[in-house]
C-alpha cells in the first residue's frame, strides 16, 4: 500500500520514457494498459506537473515559452500505470495550421485511447476557466471520459483568488455530473498538493 508520502514518492519514481508520438496510431502495443493524461492550455504547467508527481526534475521537458510539448509523451510508472504528457491548446502565437492539427491530435488521443482511465485537465489559477478549457471539457464529457480539474500554479494567487476560482470551477461543474470526480490544487516549486495527485493516480492502478 502506497499511501505514506514515502512510499508514493518510491513508487513514482520508478518511472521511465516510452516514447513520444506525433499520432495515436503510431503509439505501439504497450505492456501497461492503464492510462491517465495531463491535458490544458499551453504553458499551465502540465510537463512541469509530471516531473512534480515522479520526483524526477527533467523526465517531461518543461519551457517558459508556450508550446513546447508538441507530441504525445508516455511515461511508465512501476510497470502499472502511465503517465501522459500532451502538447497544449490555445497558444496563439503557432500558425493557425498548427494549432488546428495540435487541437486533432489531442482530440483524436482522448477518443480513441481506450484505456485512458482518467484527465487531469489543468487551469492556471491565475488566468482561470478559458472558452477553450470549456470546449475541451464539452469534448471529454461528449466521449464519456472521467476527468478532474487541477487549478495549477497557487503560489502565484492569493488563498481568496483561488476560492473564487474553486467556486467557478465547481459551479461549471454541475453542467458534468457523470463525467467531472475531483477538483486539485498544485504548485511545483514547494510541491503544494502533489501528494493528493499522487494519491488520486495511484488509485486508478488498485
Ligand atoms: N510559479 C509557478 N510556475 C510554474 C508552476 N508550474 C509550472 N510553472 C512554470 O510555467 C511554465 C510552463 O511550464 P510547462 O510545464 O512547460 O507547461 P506546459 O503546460 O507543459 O506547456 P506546453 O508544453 O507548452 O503546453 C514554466 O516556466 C514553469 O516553470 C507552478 O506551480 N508555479
Ligand atoms: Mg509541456
Amino acid at each position: 500500500m502506497a499511501s505514506s508520502n514515502k512510499n508514493l514518492n518510491n513508487f513514482f519514481l520508478k518511472n521511465k520514457f516510452l516514447g513520444s508520438y506525433e499520432s495515436t496510431a503510431y503509439i505501439p502495443e504497450l505492456v501497461v494498459k492503464k492510462e491517465c493524461c495531463f491535458i490544458g492550455r499551453s504553458n499551465v504547467g502540465k510537463s512541469s506537473l509530471i516531473n512534480a508527481i515522479t520526483k524526477t526534475k527533467k523526465l517531461a521537458k518543461t519551457s517558459k515559452t508556450p508550446g513546447r510539448t508538441q507530441s504525445i509523451n508516455i511515461f511508465e510508472i512501476d510497470n502499472k500505470i502511465n503517465l501522459v504528457d500532451l502538447p497544449g491548446y490555445g497558444f496563439a502565437k503557432v500558425s493557425k495550421i498548427k494549432r488546428e492539427n495540435l487541437m486533432l491530435l489531442i482530440e483524436d488521443y482522448i477518443k480513441k485511447r481506450n484505456n485512458l482511465s482518467h484527465i487531469y485537465l489543468l487551469i492556471d489559477s491565475k488566468i482561470g476557466l478559458k472558452n477553450s478549457d470549456i470546449d475541451m471539457i464539452d469534448y471529454i464529457n461528449y466521449c464519456k471520459k472521467i476527468f478532474s480539474i487541477i487549478l495549477t500554479k497557487i503560489d502565484k494567487v492569493s488563498k481568496n483568488h483561488i476560492n473564487l476560482q474553486n467556486k467557478s470551477v465547481i459551479s461549471l461543474m454541475k453542467n458534468y455530473k457523470k463525467t467531472f470526480k475531483n477538483i486539485y490544487f498544485s504548485e511545483t516549486k514547494k510541491n503544494n498538493g502533489i501528494i493528493d495527485i499522487q494519491k488520486s493516480i495511484y488509485k486508478l492502478t488498485e
